[in-house]
Protein backbone atom coordinates (compact mmCIF):
# COMPACT_ATOMS: atom_id res chain seq x y z
CA UNK A 1 0.00 0.00 0.00
CA UNK A 2 0.91 3.56 -0.68
CA UNK A 3 1.40 5.92 2.05
CA UNK A 4 1.07 9.82 1.29
CA UNK A 5 2.58 12.12 3.82
CA UNK A 6 4.29 15.58 3.83
CA UNK A 7 6.81 16.88 6.01
CA UNK A 8 5.20 20.19 6.47
CA UNK A 9 3.10 18.45 9.84
CA UNK A 10 6.11 19.96 11.93
CA UNK A 11 4.75 23.32 11.07
CA UNK A 12 1.78 22.69 13.31
CA UNK A 13 2.76 22.63 16.60
CA UNK A 14 0.68 23.79 19.45
CA UNK A 15 1.99 24.60 23.34
CA UNK A 16 -0.50 23.49 25.11
CA UNK A 17 -4.34 22.58 25.79
CA UNK A 18 -6.95 22.82 28.41
CA UNK A 19 -7.09 19.25 30.52
CA UNK A 20 -8.72 18.30 33.86
CA UNK A 21 -8.40 22.23 34.87
CA UNK A 22 -4.55 22.34 33.41
CA UNK A 23 -2.67 23.30 30.66
CA UNK A 24 -0.83 20.32 29.53
CA UNK A 25 1.69 20.00 26.46
CA UNK A 26 -0.49 19.74 23.04
CA UNK A 27 -1.54 15.54 22.95
CA UNK A 28 -1.63 16.51 19.27
CA UNK A 29 2.20 16.92 18.19
CA UNK A 30 4.33 16.19 15.86
CA UNK A 31 5.98 13.21 17.56
CA UNK A 32 2.66 11.21 16.44
CA UNK A 33 3.12 11.41 12.31
CA UNK A 34 6.88 10.71 13.16
CA UNK A 35 6.19 7.54 14.97
CA UNK A 36 3.51 6.30 12.15
CA UNK A 37 5.90 7.19 8.96
CA UNK A 38 9.15 5.03 10.91
CA UNK A 39 6.72 2.21 11.28
CA UNK A 40 5.49 2.46 8.38
CA UNK A 41 9.02 2.55 6.97
CA UNK A 42 9.96 -0.72 9.31
CA UNK A 43 7.42 -2.57 8.16
CA UNK A 44 8.12 -1.73 4.14
CA UNK A 45 4.14 -1.42 3.69
CA UNK A 46 5.55 0.43 0.39
CA UNK A 47 7.02 3.41 -1.15
CA UNK A 48 5.95 7.23 0.95
CA UNK A 49 5.42 10.02 -1.42
CA UNK A 50 4.78 13.40 -1.08
CA UNK A 51 1.95 14.82 -1.66
CA UNK A 52 0.67 16.36 -5.29
CA UNK A 53 -0.62 19.90 -5.00
CA UNK A 54 -4.00 20.04 -5.86
CA UNK A 55 -4.99 23.52 -4.98
CA UNK A 56 -7.94 25.48 -3.39
CA UNK A 57 -10.54 23.96 -5.71
CA UNK A 58 -11.18 21.08 -3.44
CA UNK A 59 -10.80 22.06 -0.37
CA UNK A 60 -13.55 24.97 -1.08
CA UNK A 61 -16.08 22.15 -2.07
CA UNK A 62 -16.23 21.29 1.61
CA UNK A 63 -14.86 24.98 3.43
CA UNK A 64 -16.58 27.93 2.97
CA UNK A 65 -14.26 30.84 1.29
CA UNK A 66 -14.86 33.05 4.98
CA UNK A 67 -13.62 30.43 6.76
CA UNK A 68 -10.74 29.44 4.78
CA UNK A 69 -9.69 32.89 4.07
CA UNK A 70 -9.96 33.81 8.03
CA UNK A 71 -7.96 30.75 9.00
CA UNK A 72 -5.17 31.66 6.31
CA UNK A 73 -4.85 35.16 7.47
CA UNK A 74 -5.33 34.69 11.16
CA UNK A 75 -1.38 34.16 12.46
CA UNK A 76 -0.74 37.37 10.33
CA UNK A 77 -3.28 39.54 12.24
CA UNK A 78 -2.06 38.20 15.38
CA UNK A 79 1.18 38.91 14.45
CA UNK A 80 0.06 42.68 13.63
CA UNK A 81 -1.34 42.70 17.05
CA UNK A 82 1.46 41.98 19.11
CA UNK A 83 0.51 38.93 19.43
CA UNK A 84 2.30 36.06 21.71
CA UNK A 85 1.89 32.54 21.79
CA UNK A 86 -0.24 30.35 20.07
CA UNK A 87 -3.79 32.42 18.90
CA UNK A 88 -6.62 30.45 20.99
CA UNK A 89 -10.23 31.59 21.34
CA UNK A 90 -12.07 32.31 24.56
CA UNK A 91 -15.58 32.93 23.80
CA UNK A 92 -17.84 31.40 21.77
CA UNK A 93 -21.53 32.17 20.67
CA UNK A 94 -23.39 29.99 22.99
CA UNK A 95 -26.59 29.63 23.15
CA UNK A 96 -27.70 32.82 24.89
CA UNK A 97 -25.63 34.98 22.57
CA UNK A 98 -25.98 35.96 18.71
CA UNK A 99 -24.31 33.83 16.43
CA UNK A 100 -22.50 36.87 14.67
CA UNK A 101 -18.82 37.78 13.03
CA UNK A 102 -17.92 40.71 15.04
CA UNK A 103 -14.52 42.31 13.81
CA UNK A 104 -12.23 41.18 16.29
CA UNK A 105 -10.02 38.28 15.58
CA UNK A 106 -10.91 36.56 18.82
CA UNK A 107 -14.08 37.26 18.38
CA UNK A 108 -14.13 35.89 14.65
CA UNK A 109 -12.05 32.90 16.03
CA UNK A 110 -14.74 31.64 18.56
CA UNK A 111 -17.55 32.28 15.91
CA UNK A 112 -14.97 29.67 13.66
CA UNK A 113 -14.85 27.59 16.57
CA UNK A 114 -16.14 25.23 19.20
CA UNK A 115 -13.47 24.52 21.51
CA UNK A 116 -10.04 25.76 22.84
CA UNK A 117 -8.43 22.51 21.17
CA UNK A 118 -7.16 23.53 18.03
CA UNK A 119 -4.51 26.22 18.34
CA UNK A 120 -3.25 28.61 15.56
CA UNK A 121 0.60 28.80 15.27
CA UNK A 122 2.49 30.79 12.47
CA UNK A 123 2.70 27.20 10.60
CA UNK A 124 -0.73 25.88 11.12
CA UNK A 125 -2.26 26.59 7.97
CA UNK A 126 0.43 25.41 5.92
CA UNK A 127 0.14 22.20 7.98
CA UNK A 128 -3.30 21.37 7.48
CA UNK A 129 -3.42 22.40 3.44
CA UNK A 130 -0.36 20.30 3.14
CA UNK A 131 -2.78 17.54 4.85
CA UNK A 132 -5.81 18.23 2.33
CA UNK A 133 -3.37 17.91 -0.18
CA UNK A 134 -2.04 14.22 1.04
CA UNK A 135 -5.80 13.03 1.52
CA UNK A 136 -6.39 14.30 -2.20
CA UNK A 137 -3.16 12.63 -3.35
CA UNK A 138 -4.12 9.18 -1.85
CA UNK A 139 -7.18 9.69 -3.08
CA UNK A 140 -6.43 9.89 -6.33
CA UNK A 141 -4.38 7.29 -5.86
CA UNK A 142 -7.76 5.02 -5.83
CA UNK A 143 -9.25 6.88 -8.53
CA UNK A 144 -6.46 6.06 -10.54
CA UNK A 145 -7.34 2.69 -9.57
CA UNK A 146 -5.25 1.44 -6.47
CA UNK A 147 -7.13 -0.83 -4.00
CA UNK A 148 -6.01 0.84 -1.42
CA UNK A 149 -3.92 3.91 -0.29
CA UNK A 150 -2.82 5.67 3.27
CA UNK A 151 -2.62 9.01 3.64
CA UNK A 152 -1.04 9.85 7.00
CA UNK A 153 -2.47 13.16 7.81
CA UNK A 154 -1.63 15.66 10.17
CA UNK A 155 -3.52 17.71 11.73
CA UNK A 156 -6.28 15.32 11.86
CA UNK A 157 -9.81 16.61 10.21
CA UNK A 158 -13.27 15.11 11.65
CA UNK A 159 -13.94 16.96 13.75
CA UNK A 160 -13.79 20.30 11.79
CA UNK A 161 -17.21 20.94 10.00
CA UNK A 162 -17.88 23.51 7.00
CA UNK A 163 -16.75 26.45 8.82
CA UNK A 164 -15.62 25.14 12.33
CA UNK A 165 -12.19 24.03 13.85
CA UNK A 166 -11.90 22.57 16.78
CA UNK A 167 -10.79 19.02 18.13
CA UNK A 168 -7.08 19.28 17.25
CA UNK A 169 -8.92 19.86 13.21
CA UNK A 170 -8.75 22.29 10.68
CA UNK A 171 -9.59 21.01 7.43
CA UNK A 172 -11.71 17.56 7.14
CA UNK A 173 -9.45 15.62 5.07
CA UNK A 174 -11.57 12.81 4.95
CA UNK A 175 -14.61 14.85 4.06
CA UNK A 176 -12.35 16.47 1.19
CA UNK A 177 -11.36 13.22 -0.16
CA UNK A 178 -14.82 11.67 -0.05
CA UNK A 179 -16.35 14.74 -2.03
CA UNK A 180 -13.31 14.45 -4.58
CA UNK A 181 -14.31 10.61 -5.68
CA UNK A 182 -18.04 11.99 -6.13
CA UNK A 183 -16.66 15.02 -8.17
CA UNK A 184 -15.27 12.49 -10.44
CA UNK A 185 -18.08 10.57 -10.91
CA UNK A 186 -18.90 7.93 -7.98
CA UNK A 187 -22.06 8.46 -6.52
CA UNK A 188 -21.93 6.29 -3.52
CA UNK A 189 -19.33 6.70 -0.76
CA UNK A 190 -18.64 5.26 2.80
CA UNK A 191 -17.17 7.11 5.46
CA UNK A 192 -16.02 4.32 8.35
CA UNK A 193 -15.19 6.49 11.28
CA UNK A 194 -13.25 4.42 13.71
CA UNK A 195 -11.86 7.25 16.12
CA UNK A 196 -12.14 6.89 19.70
CA UNK A 197 -14.21 10.26 19.81
CA UNK A 198 -17.23 11.46 17.25
CA UNK A 199 -16.71 12.49 14.04
CA UNK A 200 -19.05 15.28 14.45
CA UNK A 201 -17.49 17.39 11.45
CA UNK A 202 -17.90 14.90 9.45
CA UNK A 203 -21.37 14.17 10.31
CA UNK A 204 -22.28 17.70 10.02
CA UNK A 205 -20.99 17.99 6.87
CA UNK A 206 -23.23 15.46 5.52
CA UNK A 207 -25.87 15.46 7.67
CA UNK A 208 -28.41 16.15 5.29
CA UNK A 209 -27.14 14.31 1.94
CA UNK A 210 -27.06 10.67 0.74
CA UNK A 211 -23.98 10.16 -1.48
CA UNK A 212 -22.07 9.94 1.50
CA UNK A 213 -23.15 7.38 4.12
CA UNK A 214 -21.24 8.12 7.96
CA UNK A 215 -20.92 5.36 9.52
CA UNK A 216 -19.13 6.64 12.86
CA UNK A 217 -18.09 4.21 16.27
CA UNK A 218 -17.02 5.96 19.48
CA UNK A 219 -16.71 6.93 23.44
CA UNK A 220 -20.42 7.83 23.84
CA UNK A 221 -20.93 11.46 23.96
CA UNK A 222 -23.04 11.71 27.21
CA UNK A 223 -19.66 10.99 28.69
CA UNK A 224 -17.13 12.42 26.45
CA UNK A 225 -16.03 14.73 23.67
CA UNK A 226 -17.54 16.29 21.20
CA UNK A 227 -20.25 15.67 24.00
CA UNK A 228 -22.78 17.98 21.93
CA UNK A 229 -22.91 15.22 18.81
CA UNK A 230 -23.10 11.78 18.23
CA UNK A 231 -26.16 9.79 20.07
CA UNK A 232 -27.38 6.92 17.86
CA UNK A 233 -31.33 8.72 17.29
CA UNK A 234 -28.96 11.03 14.49
CA UNK A 235 -29.61 9.11 11.67
CA UNK A 236 -29.63 12.44 9.08
CA UNK A 237 -32.38 14.42 8.23
CA UNK A 238 -34.44 14.95 4.86
CA UNK A 239 -32.49 13.62 1.68
CA UNK A 240 -29.96 12.35 4.38
CA UNK A 241 -32.24 10.56 6.37
CA UNK A 242 -30.99 7.10 7.00
CA UNK A 243 -27.34 7.65 6.02
CA UNK A 244 -25.77 8.60 8.80
CA UNK A 245 -25.31 5.92 12.19
CA UNK A 246 -23.82 6.66 14.81
CA UNK A 247 -22.88 3.65 17.60
CA UNK A 248 -21.45 5.01 20.68
CA UNK A 249 -20.08 2.51 23.39
CA UNK A 250 -19.29 3.08 26.95
CA UNK A 251 -16.11 3.97 29.05
CA UNK A 252 -14.14 0.83 29.33
CA UNK A 253 -15.14 -0.88 26.01
CA UNK A 254 -12.57 -3.61 24.67
CA UNK A 255 -12.30 -5.60 21.08
CA UNK A 256 -15.32 -7.48 21.80
CA UNK A 257 -18.04 -4.79 22.30
CA UNK A 258 -16.25 -2.38 19.59
CA UNK A 259 -16.20 -5.59 17.22
CA UNK A 260 -19.93 -6.04 17.35
CA UNK A 261 -20.24 -2.08 16.29
CA UNK A 262 -18.10 -2.50 13.59
CA UNK A 263 -19.88 -5.74 12.79
CA UNK A 264 -22.98 -3.48 12.63
CA UNK A 265 -21.36 -0.29 10.66
CA UNK A 266 -20.07 -2.77 7.69
CA UNK A 267 -23.17 -3.92 7.24
CA UNK A 268 -24.74 -0.75 6.69
CA UNK A 269 -22.30 -0.19 4.80
CA UNK A 270 -22.81 -3.12 2.39
CA UNK A 271 -26.23 -2.49 2.76
CA UNK A 272 -25.96 0.99 1.14
CA UNK A 273 -23.92 -0.53 -1.44
CA UNK A 274 -20.97 1.64 -1.31
CA UNK A 275 -18.62 2.05 -4.12
CA UNK A 276 -15.36 2.96 -2.13
CA UNK A 277 -14.76 3.39 1.94
CA UNK A 278 -13.08 6.20 3.60
CA UNK A 279 -11.84 5.33 7.13
CA UNK A 280 -11.28 7.49 9.36
CA UNK A 281 -8.20 6.01 11.40
CA UNK A 282 -7.82 7.32 14.68
CA UNK A 283 -6.27 4.70 17.19
CA UNK A 284 -7.17 6.58 20.13
CA UNK A 285 -8.92 2.97 21.04
CA UNK A 286 -5.94 2.09 22.28
CA UNK A 287 -6.03 1.10 26.04
CA UNK A 288 -3.21 2.99 27.21
CA UNK A 289 -4.20 6.26 25.24
CA UNK A 290 -3.72 8.85 27.53
CA UNK A 291 -6.73 10.78 26.81
CA UNK A 292 -9.16 7.70 25.66
CA UNK A 293 -11.24 5.65 27.88
CA UNK A 294 -11.56 1.95 25.16
CA UNK A 295 -9.39 -0.98 26.14
CA UNK A 296 -8.41 -1.75 22.65
CA UNK A 297 -4.71 -4.06 22.25
CA UNK A 298 -2.54 -3.51 19.43
CA UNK A 299 -3.24 -7.17 17.71
CA UNK A 300 -7.09 -5.77 17.49
CA UNK A 301 -5.68 -3.49 15.08
CA UNK A 302 -4.74 -5.97 12.92
CA UNK A 303 -8.41 -8.23 12.93
CA UNK A 304 -10.23 -4.12 12.40
CA UNK A 305 -8.17 -4.21 9.07
CA UNK A 306 -8.81 -7.69 8.48
CA UNK A 307 -12.81 -7.04 8.68
CA UNK A 308 -12.72 -3.90 6.62
CA UNK A 309 -10.95 -5.75 3.81
CA UNK A 310 -13.91 -7.86 3.85
CA UNK A 311 -15.63 -5.07 2.35
CA UNK A 312 -14.03 -5.76 -0.90
CA UNK A 313 -13.99 -2.30 -1.98
CA UNK A 314 -11.30 0.22 -2.13
CA UNK A 315 -10.58 2.04 0.94
CA UNK A 316 -8.71 4.96 1.42
CA UNK A 317 -7.65 5.25 5.15
CA UNK A 318 -7.10 9.19 6.35
CA UNK A 319 -4.98 9.06 9.44
CA UNK A 320 -7.42 10.70 12.61
CA UNK A 321 -6.53 10.47 15.87
CA UNK A 322 -3.86 8.55 18.60
CA UNK A 323 -2.11 10.28 21.40
CA UNK A 324 -0.12 6.79 22.83
CA UNK A 325 2.78 7.93 20.80
CA UNK A 326 4.77 5.13 21.59
CA UNK A 327 2.26 2.70 20.54
CA UNK A 328 0.72 4.89 17.83
CA UNK A 329 3.05 3.55 14.87
CA UNK A 330 2.22 0.16 15.77
CA UNK A 331 -1.62 0.55 16.26
CA UNK A 332 -1.99 2.74 12.71
CA UNK A 333 -0.35 0.34 10.79
CA UNK A 334 -1.21 -3.03 12.04
CA UNK A 335 -4.55 -1.72 10.86
CA UNK A 336 -2.92 -1.40 7.36
CA UNK A 337 -1.23 -4.93 7.48
CA UNK A 338 -4.55 -6.14 8.66
CA UNK A 339 -5.99 -5.08 6.04
CA UNK A 340 -3.61 -6.20 3.32
CA UNK A 341 -3.56 -10.03 4.69
CA UNK A 342 -0.55 -9.79 6.33
C1 LIG B 1 -8.81 14.06 16.38
C2 LIG B 1 -9.08 13.81 17.84
O1 LIG B 1 -8.90 12.69 18.30
N1 LIG B 1 -9.44 14.85 18.59
C3 LIG B 1 -9.72 14.67 19.97
C4 LIG B 1 -9.94 15.97 20.68
C5 LIG B 1 -10.22 15.72 22.14
N2 LIG B 1 -10.19 16.92 22.90
C6 LIG B 1 -10.78 16.83 24.21
C7 LIG B 1 -9.93 16.04 25.13
C8 LIG B 1 -10.60 15.84 26.47
C9 LIG B 1 -9.74 14.92 27.25
N3 LIG B 1 -10.28 14.57 28.50
C10 LIG B 1 -9.32 13.65 29.08
C11 LIG B 1 -9.51 13.40 30.50
C12 LIG B 1 -8.36 12.53 30.96
N4 LIG B 1 -8.31 12.51 32.37
ZN1 LIG C 1 -10.04 11.06 18.55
Amino acid sequence: MLTYYSDDHHLHHGKCELIDGQLMPCFEKPQRADHILQRVKDRQLGDVLAPRDFGLAPIERIHSKAYLEFFKSAWARWQEQGGKGDLLPFTWPARTLRRMIPNDLHGQLGYYSFDGGAPITAGTWQAAYSAAQVALSAQQEIANGAHSAFALCRPPGHHAAGDVMGGYCYLNNAAIAAQAFLDQGRKKVAILDVDYHHGNGTQDIFYQRSDVLFASIHGDPTEEFPFFLGYADELGEGAGEGYNFNYPLPMGSTWDTWNAALERACQRIVEYGAEVVVVSLGVDTYMEDPISQFKLDSPDYLTMGRRIAALCLPTLFIMEGGYAVEAIGVNAVNVLEGFEGA
